[in-house]
């Protein structure tokens, strides 16, 4: 596993130190002050500490299927997600985009094939979308699209309420930064169409062009951005929980930690936005729910959240604590 950014212990919410027994969850808090109270030694309450923060951090995969199946495919896991992309013409593990997992509000991990902060043929990965009012579309809702070229296109075509937008130094990824955004002509976003095929046009919006506000920021050299890569499948279900069932080959993993920016925005029935981010040519899409629009299962996660129990460290001390 080769690490671009080796995740800072301070600053990552993923591997957060715990310092005091105040950061432990009331259930193994109980145990734990039962055990120092009980034992003759300490050593029983400290092992059992230290299996705690062995166990993976809480993640929860809210991966959903995109809706664009003219490809590779039918895909497998979670949305059906890994082992799909949009296009017929390229597939494969290079091209897969294949789960989206979140922490908490506070941070959003991409696993894929794809070389997640380069790019392949000259295609990158395009900017973060997340609508928090449900009203979002993938397809402009309407204006002149160019065929087979760049759009830019107004924001009131598309209805998204915020990006994650990266900045690149050299081609490569090296931060990003949240606006907010008006659901109007102030707002400026970049369309693709690939090869005049209409599925692909289906995966915009690519890219943040102008407009909105920025209320955050990040960098790979500030630690709120960690790429890791060479990631084998069972790597994968350790490090970001057992749900998150991805195959085909290595796999890449972008995580973000946000400092003032929060997933849980807006109007949506959850209270959570919903993300979509598309590769530039349109090859690969790939779409996170916690609820409302294509809602993932509630049962689905509330046996995540109940099966990773003493695993979910990280959650505890987060100002918001869904369902
Ligand atoms: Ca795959
Ligand atoms: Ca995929
Ligand atoms: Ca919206
Ligand atoms: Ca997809």
């Amino acid at each position: 596993m080769n690490h671009l950014n080796i995740c800072k212990q301070a600053s990552c919410g993923r591997f957060k130190s715990i310092g005091t027994t105040d950061a432990i969850p009331p259930l193994l808090r109980i145990k734990l002050n039962y055990t120092m109270k009980h034992s003759k030694t300490k050593i029983a309450a400290a092992a059992l500490l230290a299996m705690a923060l062995a166990q993976p951090a809480f993640a929860l995969n809210i991966t959903v299927n995109d809706n664009q199946t003219n490809g590779w495919g039918p895909g497998v896991g979670q949305g059906n997600e890994d082992q799909e992309v949009t296009s017929p013409a390229a597939s494969g593990q290079q091209w897969d985009l294949e789960a989206l997992v979140t922490g908490g509000p506070a941070d959003l991990t991409i696993i894929a094939g794809f070389n997640l902060i380069g790019s392949l043929q000259g295609y990158d990965l395009g900017d973060i979308f997340i609508d928090a009012d449900n009203d979002a579309a993938f397809a402009p809702l309407s204006g002149t699209f160019v065929p087979d070229g760049l759009n830019q296109l107004s924001n009131a075509d598309f209805k998204f309420d915020y990006v994650i937008s990266f900045t690149r130094t050299g081609g490569l990824i090296d931060g990003f930064k949240v606006y907010q955004l008006t659901e109007d002509a102030s707002v400026v976003l970049q369309a693709v169409d690939d090869q005049n095929v209409l599925a692909l046009r289906n995966s915009n919006p690519y890219k943040y062009v102008s407009g909105g506000t920025e209320i955050d920021s990040g960098s790979i050299a500030g630690g709120e951005l960690t790429y890791t890569t060479g990631l084998s499948d069972a790597a994968v279900a350790a490090t970001y929980g057992a749900d998150v069932v991805v195959t085909g080959g290595d796999h890449n993993a972008l995580s973000f930690v946000f400092n003032s920016f929060s997933l849980a925005v807006g109007n949506d029935p959850d209270g959570l936005a919903d993300v979509k981010i598309a590769l530039e040519c349109g090859n690969d899409n790939i779409v996170g729910d916690l609820g409302g629009r294509n809602d993932v299962p509630d049962g689905g996660a509330t046996l995540a959240l109940l099966g990773l129990g003493l695993a979910s460290l990280t959650l505890v001390g987060r100002k918001t604590v869904r369902r």
